[in-house]
């Protein structure tokens, strides 16, 4: 091909104006166009997460239903089991007026598709009632637990490469062309802030294009009221405790809180923890009701669910992760004190082993030279 240079002309001339071109209609991928078929074919849409949603599943939840409602015209819910219970969260609930209903409340006979995101069937930390047929599902976790594939599920989406839900979601609004709300823009986008420490860790191509998208349309406002919400008391208590409880070996950073608020403390403080100098793995656990929960996190290049399955072996756990984050739990049937202990001892060990690091060098935070 001949290549005809031309001379450079001014991007408009005043005598002789051209309307700027329209940008040529996008072909939607493949993934998308299933979805929207999918969808378009039923009428009712119920939209479900893993227990106690975090911001990534209410926002791929919320930009799901946003997809069903814009895209293919069909109403949907958003149905939650256990509790919101991140100060954060909480605060993108009310800040966003994100409508939800309690799963056990909702008469399942009015829907006739169902989805799941963030989660998979069979996860442990995810409730499917039974009778409910999965029609979609839309995640970025690795599992053992998972229990379908590409051929069981009408509509499967699951990307491991993937650093949020979110991301998935707004890149199918992106390809539909549906221009988000305010809320469902800030929602997918805190989402993907969370799950990729604010696009710093598992960050795909795909994030960065799905916040690019979402970006013009953040309600900046509600963003920040999100991110610093206040705190409870209790909050800082049980941080004063997991601060007591560090222990530092070579490397690897632990911390048990024994009895604790929630699983999100134990992730809060896995997260924080990651940032110590000298940190490259954190294993993180705390008991709230009858379940020890662990949270995990990695530097990169270390993948946190393989470890944290190495410190579940011989535990009747269930886990998931993706790259440097992974969480999961473990059920007590005795959950007295000794109980408590004996298990975190186990799940050291295991992890220690696992690690190559020796249990002999372990050092109190409150012993260490800056
Ligand atoms: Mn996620």
């Amino acid at each position: 091909m001949r290549c005809v240079s031309l001379p450079r002309m001014p991007a408009t001339n005043p005598m002789n104006p051209t309307p700027l071109a329209k940008p040529a209609p996008r072909a939607m991928g493949a993934r998308t166009q299933a979805l929207l078929d999918l969808l378009r074919s039923r009428k009712r849409l119920l939209v479900m997460t893993h227990n106690n949603p975090d911001p990534d599943s209410l926002g791929g939840a919320v930009g799901l239903q946003e997809f069903a409602h814009k895209a293919a015209g069909i109403p949907s819910k958003l149905a939650i089991t256990g509790k919101i219970l991140r100060a954060e969260n909480k605060a993108m609930v009310r800040e966003l007026a994100l409508e939800m209903d309690k799963l056990d409340a909702l008469d399942l006979a009015g829907f006739d598709c169902f989805a799941l995101v963030d989660t998979q069937p069979g996860f442990g930390h995810t409730f499917v009632p039974a009778g409910v047929k999965v029609d979609i599902v839309i995640d970025h976790h690795v599992c053992a637990d998972a229990r379908v594939g590409p051929a069981d599920v009408a509509f499967y989406d699951v990307r491991n490469d993937v650093g949020a839900t979110s991301s998935i979601v707004a890149g199918h609004l992106l390809e539909a062309g549906v221009v988000p709300s305010a809320q469902a823009a800030t929602a997918l986008a805190y989402g993907i802030r969370t799950d990729t420490a604010d696009l710093s860790r598992d960050v795909s191509d795909l994030d960065q294009k799905a916040f690019d998208y979402l970006s013009p349309r953040i309600d900046r406002k509600r963003l920040a009221a999100i991110t610093n919400p206040r705190l409870p008391v209790a909050y800082f208590k049980a941080l004063k405790e997991a601060l007591s409880k560090v222990r530092m070996y070579d490397g690897v950073t632990l911390c048990s809180l024994g009895r604790t608020t929630s699983a999100e403390m134990v992730a809060e403080v896995a997260d924080m923890l990651l940032r110590m100098e000298g940190t490259r793995v954190v294993f993180c656990g705390g008991m709230v009701g009858g379940s020890y929960y662990v949270s995990v996190r990695t530097e990169l290049g270390i993948d946190a669910w393989s470890l944290l399955r190495a410190g579940f072996e011989g535990e009747k756990g269930s886990c998931g992760g993706h790259g440097s984050v992974a969480g999961g739990s473990v059920a007590l049937e005795a959950a007295d004190a000794r109980a408590l202990r004996r298990l975190e001892r186990r799940l050291e060990r295991n992890v220690l082993r696992a690690m190559g690091a020796s249990g002999g060098n372990a050092a109190m935070l409150g012993d260490i030279d800056d």
